[in-house]
């Protein structure tokens, strides 16, 4: 069933940050109508991501991807709102910013799928392990304002 206060995690990968698409990658989550209730800006390591990317370990492109993700700052998001693990998915287009829709963020400024800017959780139970991983110092919970003009 359809879940208002669903959350996901996006983050936005090294290559995002270098390029300057932070803010033009926040803007399309808060525009499209998500909550933010989390944020921070890290160099994180590879244990760490490691961790993240479990489910790859073994792959051919497993060394480079935690490579590339640990070679510089990412910014670490927790966005809330109705379908959010979803629709986070559909605005990030499809893992190969070739095969990723124009009006995506991946089919808008990408090319390489090794540099496709931005991360998003592609399940719920994956989201919340992503969010206990990045914030385990929890969320913040606030009311927004724009609440009943975002959700019936
Ligand atoms: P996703 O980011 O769309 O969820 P995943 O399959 O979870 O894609 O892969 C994680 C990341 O690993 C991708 O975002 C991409 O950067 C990288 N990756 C995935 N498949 C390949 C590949 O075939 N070659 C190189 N890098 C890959
Ligand atoms: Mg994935």
């Amino acid at each position: 069933m359809a879940n208002v206060n669903e959350r996901t995690y996006i983050m936005i990968k090294p290559d995002g940050v270098q390029r300057n698409l932070v803010g033009e990658i926040i803007g399309r989550f808060e525009k499209r109508g998500f909550k933010l209730i989390a944020l921070k800006l890290v160099q994180s390591t590879v244990e760490h991501f490691e961790k993240h990317y479990a489910d790859h370990k073994g792959k051919t492109f497993f060394p480079r991807l935690i490579k590339h993700m640990a070679s510089s700052p990412v910014v670490c998001m927790v966005w809330q709102g109705l379908d959010a693990v979803k629709t986070g998915r559909a605005m990030l287009g499809a893992t190969d910013p070739l095969q990723s829709p124009v009006g995506t963020i991946r089919g808008d400024y990408a090319l390489a799928v090794g540099r496709s800017t931005c991360h998003g959780s592609d399940a719920i139970e994956s989201a919340e392990y992503e969010i206990k991983l990045w914030f385990p110092e929890g969320v913040v919970q606030y009311t927004s304002a724009l609440e009943t003009w975002i959700q019936e």
